[in-house]
């Protein structure tokens, strides 16, 4: 799919599944994954399959304690927030334009067979700005109920349009989302990009395989945000050069000409 068809069915849909730019980046980033998980679980990494780390990790609380731990580890070592955009820079630069936030610490997602606690529906919007593309990107093959549900947005604006009319008919909500609920398949090298304000989420999952996902936000560095603290939550990727002279503009201008950095080299 080319850029700007991806571009279109993201608008249309609110998600498109488009394969890695830089397919290499993601190799990069999986030995990165599997590295911290050997290290983490005292296995060698050549032994390491991460479909299969159910073999060492139990569901629960143990899947819990390793995604936690991962994360810590990952986020200490390597910008996976950086990593992820390059891998897919077109597309995301086309939905976002040259000033980019990026979520400060990604998400990461281990449900292994049978793991009791899936990720219950919900939208990320409006706890998250409506202005936010998440980026889902697993790190094996995911299909069935391995994966993810979404509804795409006419889908999303009709469960929803329905929960305004009949807030307490739970039974009529679940037939319409279920009607309405698609397992999306995506292969390790593609990505599930999705607005913030579709409805999705997952169930057990009964395949034999381990899922093992990232998910992580981009948002345009002066679209409105959402309830989550911007500094917190985000940090800037990238932004243009009318933007760098603009932002060094407003710091010397607020905190005095002694604070002006001079000509910031591109980035
Ligand atoms: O991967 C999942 O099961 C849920 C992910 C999610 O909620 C998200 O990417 O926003
Ligand atoms: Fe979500």
């Amino acid at each position: 799919m080319t850029t700007a068809a991806a571009l279109a069915e993201f608008h249309e849909r609110g998600y498109t599944i488009v394969d890695a730019q830089h397919p290499e980046v993601l190799d990069r980033l999986l030995g990165e994954f599997l590295a911290a998980a050997a290290e983490l679980i005292d296995v060698p990494t050549d032994q390491l399959r991460a479909d299969a780390l159910h073999d060492h990790i139990e569901p629960g609380d143990g899947a819990a304690r390793f995604r936690l731990e991962l994360t810590q580890r990952l986020v200490a070592e390597h910008n996976v927030g950086a990593t992820v955009f390059e891998a897919f820079a077109d597309v995301l630069s086309g939905l976002l334009g040259p000033d980019v936030l990026s979520q400060r610490v990604p998400n990461i997602v281990f449900q292994p067979p049978g793991d009791p606690r899936p990720t219950e529906l919900h939208r990320d919007a409006p706890a998250n700005s409506p202005y936010e593309v998440v980026v889902w990107l697993p790190l094996v093959d995911c299909f069935g109920t391995k994966s993810m549900y979404l509804l795409d947005r006419t889908g999303s604006a009709e469960v929803m349009a329905f929960y305004r009319e009949h807030p307490d008919d739970r039974d009529g909500f679940s037939e319409r989302l279920m009607e309405r609920a698609s397992f999306v398949e995506v292969r390790f090298g593609q990505a599930l990009l999705f607005w913030s304000g579709l409805f999705h989420g997952s169930v057990v999952n009964t395949e034999s395989e381990s899922r093992l996902s990232i998910n992580t936000r981009f948002k345009q560095l002066f679209a409105p945000l959402g309830m989550k603290d911007p500094f917190r939550y985000f940090e800037i990727l990238h932004t243009s050069p009318l933007t760098r002279l603009g932002l060094d503009f407003q710091r010397a201008e607020t905190y005095g000409a002694g604070s002006m950095p001079g000509l910031a080299p591109p980035h």
